[in-house]
């Protein structure tokens, strides 16, 4: 599957539930494929949105929290995994979108090219619901599920990376702004 169809169907799926992109092309297609209030971007902070997902998820219990993250990004912040099984978010679905590589910074491959499982490696920090998929119709399923039954969710879907969107030229403090804004109403 591909990352801009993932996004997509994440999209098809959502009303106001928040949506937190990793830096680089998961913000790029996820910017492209639909520019939301409750999404928040991110740039610069690698290996950040796990963690920035896990609190918005427990200021937000109520709301699904949507995180989509990279490989690499994830691989700096493993530990994220293991806080996020302890704290136990019911809500917080977290997705990898595992194109095997540092594709921002010119496509160097990353552990997961070389045998690193970031699904297994969910699942014995003790994550309750992990899903490892490669198609986009496997992706959807994972989706709907983590949509109606309780999490946290770690999803890892196997991507090719095909190029991405270009990069969004926006404000970041007042997308953060915007983004807050969606959890006042
Ligand atoms: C601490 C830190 N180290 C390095 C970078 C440079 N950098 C930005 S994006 C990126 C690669 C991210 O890889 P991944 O999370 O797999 O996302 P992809 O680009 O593959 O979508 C790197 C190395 C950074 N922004 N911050
Ligand atoms: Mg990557």
């Amino acid at each position: 599957m591909r990352r801009d169809e993932g996004v997509r169907a994440l999209l098809d799926r959502v009303t106001d539930e928040p949506i937190i992109a990793n830096l680089g092309p998961a913000t790029a297609d996820l910017f492209a494929a639909g520019d939301r209030d409750a999404n928040f971007y991110s740039f610069g902070g690698m290996g950040l949105v796990s963690s920035i997902g896990l609190g918005v998820a427990m200021t937000a219990p109520e709301r699904k929290v949507y995180v989509t993250d990279g490989d690499g990004s994830l691989l700096m912040n493993l530990g994220s995994l293991a806080t996020i099984a302890r704290m136990r978010p019911a809500n917080l679905v977290l997705i990898v979108w595992d194109n095997h590589q540092w594709a921002e910074t010119g496509g160097q491959p990353t552990h997961t090219s070389t045998g690193t499982d970031l699904a297994g490696i969910a699942e014995a920090a003790g994550i309750p619901r992990v899903a490892a998929v490669s198609t986009i119709e496997a992706f959807e399923e994972a989706l709907d599920q983590a949509a109606r039954e309780d999490g946290p969710w770690c999803i890892v879907a196997d991507v090719e990376e095909e190029g991405r969107a270009a990069r969004p030229i926006l404000d970041i403090e007042a997308n953060l702004l915007r983004f807050r804004r969606t959890f006042e109403a």
